[in-house]
């Protein structure tokens, strides 16, 4: 391993832009991915899926697909009557009907993609061949397309058994939003749509089983997941066996961002059609299921609206959010986690004391909506951040100012829903951000251009973002269940570090950040600790890595397993050295005595003499040795920080370029400035891409035209332009080490800083931008009815 910087190596790890561990590997292609998982006669699958949105299925006939040569067997739901429900009850909350499915399609076909049959052969080809040769006589149906008019009471229904097409409905308030909003000077009303988008990583998702009939039947799961072993907790039920049969494998995982932290159908039918074939089987998705059948995000209809006093005071905020929510309720997460999401944090970093939401979920016959990176923080803060901005014209005030004015201040905050902010630079990064676009200046530039025909504008847009996801902060944000993790921590006979965690990573970079966490709390170098995650059966079990928590939830287990250990190393080396305890210091993986240069003893020698060195050991260490295993659930952590987009529309064409993008990230004490910075800047394109490119797309007739990357667009190194990246570092008043999270902070705010960047910029037409993505088509059609009227 190379070390960036030229520090005494006694110096701490944490906060240096170590470089990471992980990298040779992943760069000289020796990464394994579930595709490079192989077993002894393995077969290979493929799922037949509908092609419709929704229809009754009259026949399946497979003959023809099992006369060809190479296929191997072909199952229907019928085979898979043994397999139990897979339930979505919406973590153990109330306020939502709870959605059951079967993993293959029964009777009906509910959105095109919904797996109806699985063909296994013995290559991923003649499956494919096979696949298209199973003969499926549906009857269509009319689908439910509009999620306002699944809301009626006269829709058809996309479950029946459900008796409703709304599986949520959920209001809460707080203050007095009514006599807000009757006194107020002035109210602004904006309905924004939120456009539907995905995740799309490189990686698609893959699902590699094998089960043995012994011991009352095992199965061994390879799955590219978020989350080894709450995968194995939903999945072990489904397939009818304790936990214990289960082993979830998630080794290498090619990116996820929220997707991958979904339990899909795929996750049962591919061990149970191992079990029923009796043969290993893989399963690799392609590029179209994985657009057609992963889970979809946001396709939010966003009602905000604000009162205000006329000097610019915002008084109260109101939200009404529908979420488009697909056909099934996503498992575990439901689409609540997108409608909540945007209603419970709406009052961000506003000092509003009068607030109410509403969310609906109405379900329709389109592919899921589950978790996405920054989920339905991003609706929330485009419905809201460019309410503001109206706001701000309509008062005639400048909206950097309105915004300051109204702006909590930078000491712990509890919001008028009762989440407890741990401390932030919430003015401070709006403020940072505004001076790096030059804003002082920019009005001046701004009408220079107009002269000259050309439109820029410019767009903020601060941000407040749940981070380190535990029982505190998801009590705080409506969900009564409880998060935490785990860290074993272990030095073993040669003095070597092995962490476990139920964390996973899938680009994240924790082999390096949290070997950078152990090292600094064990005082040994870095290069002697391994951290091992994405296996149940080798790691301790942890609630998997999503909502940017596995900073705090690492930083924080480790600390107190890795604080245990080291008392015993210190007691040991104590004995060794003839030196009571408290004198006795572990720098580098050397115990001295403080004070006394010269005596020491190597950590190597303190291990052995740990594991080996019978009864001259205390009591303690002589039964477990040098290894602890322990919890962590900190308070709420919530980083901040702002996006200001400057960009420039060519009216003739209606295309955007983002000319300047600048992120200001405080996400408390940083664990490794590097690390921090691929978050964001990975998070900014991603916010890009869901302001004017990324559009999942269904006809009228529920037909999905979205299924390949030459329709869905997401942005490459031409549509993202230098990324100003900046930091604060307020350490958070709650977690171990001051930290908190990172990693969706840019997909939530650069939206809404592009779309008031571009209705800024197109403020003399009197353009009202409404939706994501802002496409050019959507802004000619926009500009052209500006002009009509
Ligand atoms: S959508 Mo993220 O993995 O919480």
């Amino acid at each position: 391993m190379t070390i960036e910087d030229t520090r005494p190596r006694s110096a701490r790890y944490v906060g240096r832009s170590v470089q990471r561990v992980e990298d040779p590997r992943l760069l000289s292609g020796q990464g394994r991915y579930v595709d490079d998982i192989t077993l002894p006669g393995m077969l290979h699958a493929a799922f037949v899926r509908s092609p419709h949105a929704r229809a009754r299925i009259l026949n399946i006939d497979a003959s023809d697909a099992l006369a060809l040569d190479g296929v191997v067997a072909v199952y229907t739901a019928a085979d898979l009557a043994w397999l139990n429900p897979m339930v979505a009850t919406g973590p153990m909350r109330d306020g939502i009907l709870a959605h059951s499915r079967t993993p293959l399609a029964t009777d009906v076909v509910r959105h095109v993609g919904d797996p109806v049959a699985v063909v296994l052969a013995r290559s991923p080809y003649l499956a494919e061949d096979g696949r298209d040769l199973v003969d499926v006589e549906y009857e269509p149906l009319e689908p439910v397309l509009d999620p306002l008019a699944a809301l009626e009471p006269d829709s058809p229904l996309v479950d029946e058994a459900l008796g409703t097409n709304n599986i949520s409905h959920l209001e809460e308030s707080a203050g007095d939003v009514e006599r807000a909003f009757a006194e107020a000077d002035h109210v602004t009303r904006l309905r924004f749509h939120s456009g539907r988008s995905t995740a799309a990583p490189i990686e698609c998702r893959g699902v590699v089983a094998k089960y043995e009939d012994r011991a009352g039947g095992r199965y061994t799961i390879w799955a590219s997941t978020q989350m080894p072993h709450l995968l194995r907790m939903f999945v072990a039920p489904v397939l009818g066996v304790p936990e214990g049969r289960v082993t979830i494998s998630s080794p290498d995982v090619g990116g996820a961002f929220g997707l991958k932290c979904t339990v899909f159908p795929e996750d049962v039918v591919i061990p149970a059609v191992a079990k029923l074939s009796g043969r290993p089987v893989k399963w690799i998705e392609d590029r179209w299921e994985n657009l057609a059948a992963g889970v979809h995000s946001k396709d939010m209809i966003c009602t905000m609206e604000i009162a205000a006093k006329a000097d610019g005071t915002m008084t109260a905020f109101r939200g009404h959010f529908v979420t488009d929510s697909g056909a099934f309720s996503s498992i575990p997460f439901t689409p609540l986690v997108d409608s909540q999401c945007a209603g419970i944090y709406l009052t961000s970093c506003y000092d509003v004391r009068d607030v109410a939401y509403s969310v609906d979920n109405p379900l329709t016959n389109k592919c899921q909506i589950g978790a996405v990176r920054g989920v339905g923080w991003v609706p929330g803060q485009l419905a809201r951040e460019v309410a503001i901005d109206q706001l701000a014209r309509e008062l005639g005030k400048d909206p950097v100012e309105l915004r300051l004015q109204n702006m909590i201040g930078p000491d712990v905050y509890t919001t008028a829903f009762g989440q407890t902010y741990d401390g932030g630079s919430y003015a401070e990064a709006l403020e940072k951000a505004r001076d790096a676009v030059d804003y002082a200046s920019f009005r001046e530039r701004q009408a220079k251009a107009r002269e000259e025909g050309r439109y820029i504008g410019v767009g903020f847009s601060p941000f407040v973002e749940p981070t380190g996801w535990a029982t505190a902060s998801a009590a705080a944000g409506g969900l009564p269940n409880g998060y935490y993790d785990t860290a074993s921590v272990t030095v073993e006979p040669d003095g070597s570090v092995t962490v476990t965690t139920g964390l996973h990573s899938h680009g994240q970079g924790h082999e390096t950040t949290l070997a950078q966490v152990t090292a600094d709390e064990l005082g040994v170098p870095m290069e002697s600790v391994r951290v091992v995650f994405g296996d149940t059966d080798s790691s301790v079990f942890g609630m998997g890595t999503y909502a940017s928590r596995s900073a705090v939830l690492g930083f924080g287990s480790i600390r107190e397993s890795a604080g245990q250990v080291r008392d015993r190393l210190l007691r040991l080396a104590a004995i060794l050295l003839e030196a009571d305890p408290g004198d006795v210091e572990l720098v580098d993986g050397v115990a001295g005595v403080k004070g006394v240069p010269g005596k020491t003893v190597p950590l190597q020698q303190i291990a052995l003499f740990g594991y080996f060195g019978g009864t001259a050991r205390p009591e303690d260490v002589q039964r477990d040795a040098l290894t602890a295993t322990s919890g962590y659930s900190p308070g709420e952590t919530y980083a901040n920080g702002c996006a200001a987009a400057v960009v420039e529309v060519d009216v003739e064409t209606g295309l955007v370029e983002v000319e300047q993008l600048v992120a200001v990230e405080d996400c408390g004490v940083q664990l490794n400035p590097t690390i921090v910075k691929g978050q964001v800047a990975g998070a900014i394109a991603n916010g890009i891409g869901v302001a004017l490119l990324e559009d999942l797309v269904y006809e009228d007739n529920g037909e999905f035209v979205s299924g390949s990357l030459l329709h869905y667009l997401y942005p490459s190194t031409t549509e993202v332009p230098e990324l100003d990246l900046l930091t604060i570092e307020t350490p958070s008043a709650v977690s171990v080490g001051g930290v908190k999270g990172v990693g969706e902070a840019g997909t939530i705010s650069a939206p809404a800083a592009i779309v008031n960047a571009i209705a800024d910029a197109l403020s003399p037409f009197g353009v009202v931008i409404d939706r994501t993505p802002v496409t050019p088509e959507y802004l000619r059609r926009k500009l052209r009815d500006a002009e009509r009227t």
